[in-house]
């Protein structure tokens, strides 16, 4: 009889090309789907390009336009029309700005259970709440898995999140997932997969679901999922394709990695504090705190349920006058229905600001707070800055707990909130608009790709040198985040097609030197500590350093997608042996790496000037290495 398999482990071999399904062994996953979003998507496809093959060979590819639509000038509007001619060209379809955010949509439209979808942008487990098996990459990987190439990732353990009980009053999705976070920490999920099992899934309907899988990244897990089941099948069907259901789940006796037990019954109101996404607090110990700024809105909180809830709360309601509330409906499916269904009304006469369907203040376009502002935002990630405000002070909360905060100008403890609304559900009919996606000709060998000034060619690196020689140009303490490295916000983001402009701004935000600092060293290594690269999938984080001269780093362990960033772009990952070590290098301090004697999981000894030695390993595969050594994936890709 075959072996009981977990619902990933089943996904995984249904799809696995190269690779034994050992945890931490490289393993080749068949990719059926990919989804790529503004912002990293013009990388993405130049580096489509770059590979050189006339379609994609995917079943569906999706270019989804919902960061950068700010439009300040020709920069962003030149990239959306670079991605829809590319779209025409290549057979993607795509989704133009103000259609709404990237995962809710594909959650919406397209996503599928059981089947695999890389998207280059690490919110993109969202669609693991249908059951399918989806991931963060960076562009390049997403890129290849476009021309068809397996997508390669060390097979990652499975932890069972056993959910029993239900939620109950004001606690919802979002404190289920504020709960694990809390639980696990931001680095307790990396090299791992959440599957979501137990009595209490069949209480979570799919919006719910996704909620939980989109900010499972915010844990570093490589995805999260939850079973295809009966709440599956009604979501598929009103979304008016019940043809894509399916039924999926874990065999009964399939065992697990790890086990995490929830018991959702006792779940109340939570918040991750400032400014990281697991520092829990319950809401009801941040009673009386003055709060200026409530958002509603990106991929974690932007679904027609999230938002009746809201307009329920506020009905016939008016928030304070010194609170702002911003929403960002996640589609216009979502606009559309709530319009349908007499819910607009309520949240314009409570005061809210309702703002265009797409990611804006999350990712720090516009809805900035106030200096010092206090924010109750339904997001995932409250990094220090993000929102545009440096010293805001941002807590990640659920709908109902921003729609409170909202009312009454302050955190007010729960139980002073009367009657929960009834758990919202999407009704029976549900309004299509499948005709805003610009579908692909069948042949697009006569389109022409329209490319704006701002679009600035590849560059190609050269492999690394038998020794390195530098400067630690910057050292930096644990938990690092891609946002650190390269920051976002309007400005910044607009030159995401654009390496050599964008690269003036990497590390701006920890430390305004360091540009000047690197160029001036002609090159140079980053210190880093723990989780080195957590966060967003942004392969600028590495492609930019790069461009700077960033050779290698050296961290204390590295989060997944970056990990994979930097081996794309050619940068050595190296892993301090001892990590006390960190302590004795300091930044300014020159280095010798003796990269021509680094070999797949073995340590080497770095050579610090003034005769110190440290050792350093890594867990590189002997084809990674390879490609750092020829400066990067695309100088090595071969395509079959
Ligand atoms: C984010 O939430 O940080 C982003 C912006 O969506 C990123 C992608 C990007 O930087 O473009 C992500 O999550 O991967
Ligand atoms: Fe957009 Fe924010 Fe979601 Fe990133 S986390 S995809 S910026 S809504």
């Amino acid at each position: 009889m075959a072996k009981a398999r977990n619902l990933t482990q089943k996904i995984i071999a249904q799809h696995l090309v190269t690779g034994k399904m050992t945890p931490g062994a490289e393993i080749g996953l068949r990719i059926d789907q990919t989804l790529t979003q503004d912002a990293t998507g013009t990388m993405a496809y130049l580096q489509f390009e770059a590979i050189g093959i006339p379609r994609v060979r995917t079943e569906l590819s999706v270019s989804y336009v919902d960061h950068n639509t700010l439009q300040t000038g020709f920069r962003n509007p030149d990239d959306h029309r670079y991605l829809r001619t590319i779209a025409e060209k290549y057979g993607i379809v795509f989704s133009p700005a103000g259609t709404g955010i990237c995962h809710q949509l594909h959650l919406e439209n397209f996503a599928k259970p059981g089947k695999t979808l890389i998207g280059s942008d690490s919110h993109t487990p969202t669609a693991g709440g249908v059951g399918s098996l989806a991931m963060g990459a960076g562009g390049l990987s997403v890129a290849l898995s476009m021309a068809g190439e397996p997508y390669m990732l060390p097979m990652p353990k499975v932890v069972r999140v056993n959910l029993t009980g239900q939620l109950t009053g004001w606690a919802s999705a979002k404190d289920v997932i504020l709960h694990l976070l809390g639980l696990l920490t931001v680095k307790g999920g990396v090299g791992k997969v959440m599957e979501f099992t137990g009595p209490g899934v069949a209480t979570l309907t799919v919006p719910e679901r996704a909620t939980i899988t989109n900010m499972g990244a915010e844990l570093g897990a490589t995805t999260s999922i939850f079973p295809s089941d009966a709440q599956t099948k009604k979501f598929l069907s009103r979304m008016g394709r019940p043809e894509d259901f399916v039924a999926m789940a874990a065999d009964p006796k399939a065992t697990y990695d790890e086990e995490v037990e929830i018991d959702l019954s006792k779940l109340e109101p939570l918040a991750a504090a400032p400014h990281m996404p697991d520092r829990m607090v319950r809401i009801k110990d941040l009673a009386g705190m003055k709060v200026d700024q409530a958002a509603i809105g990106s991929c974690t909180n932007s679904s027609y349920t999230d938002l009746k809830a809201t307009a329920q709360i506020l009905k016939d309601k008016r928030i304070d006058p010194s609170t702002d509330l911003l929403i960002a409906p996640g589609s216009k499916q979502v606009l559309k229905l709530l319009t349908a269904e007499g819910l607009l009304d309520p949240l314009l006469d409570a005061g809210a600001r309702i703002l265009e369907c797409a990611c804006g203040p999350c990712i720090g376009i516009g809805g900035s707070p106030v200096s010092k502002g206090v924010c109750a935002r339904t997001f995932n990630r409250n990094f220090e800055g993000r929102s545009g405000t440096q010293d805001a002070q941002v807590y990640l909360v659920s709908p109902l707990t921003a729609a409170q905060a909202a009312l009454n100008g302050k955190f007010t403890d729960p139980a002073t909130w009367g009657e929960a609304p009834k758990k919202a559900e999407l009704p029976k009919r549900v309004p299509s608009i499948r005709q805003l996606f610009v579908f692909p000709p069948e042949d697009g060998k006569d389109v022409e790709i329209l490319r704006g000034p701002n679009i600035v060619a590849l560059e190609r690196f050269a492999g690394t040198p038998a020794k390195m020689e530098g400067k630690i140009a910057l050292k930096v303490g644990d938990n690092i985040t891609t946002d650190h490295i390269m920051p976002a916000g309007a400005a910044i983001m607009a030159l995401r097609s654009n390496i050599p402009a964008i690269s003036q701004h990497v590390f701006e935000k920890t430390d305004p030197q360091f540009v000047a600092r690197i160029k001036e060293m002609g090159g140079g290594f980053i210190l880093g500590g723990e989780n080195y690269g957590q966060g967003s999938s942004r392969e600028h984080a590495a492609l930019a350093p790069r461009h700077l001269g960033v050779k290698a780093v050296i961290v204390k362990s590295l989060a997944r997608i970056h990990r994979a960033n930097l081996v794309n772009f050619g940068i050595l990952p190296l892993l301090l042996v001892n990590k006390d070590d960190y302590e004795k290098l300091e930044q300014g301090a020159t280095l010798t790496i003796p990269a021509a004697d680094i070999k797949p999981g073995k340590s080497v000894d770095i050579l610090v000037a003034g005769g110190a030695k440290v050792a350093v390993t890594n867990d590189l595969t002997a084809k990674e290495l390879e490609i750092i050594q020829s400066g990067g994936l695309l100088n090595t890709v071969k395509l079959s």
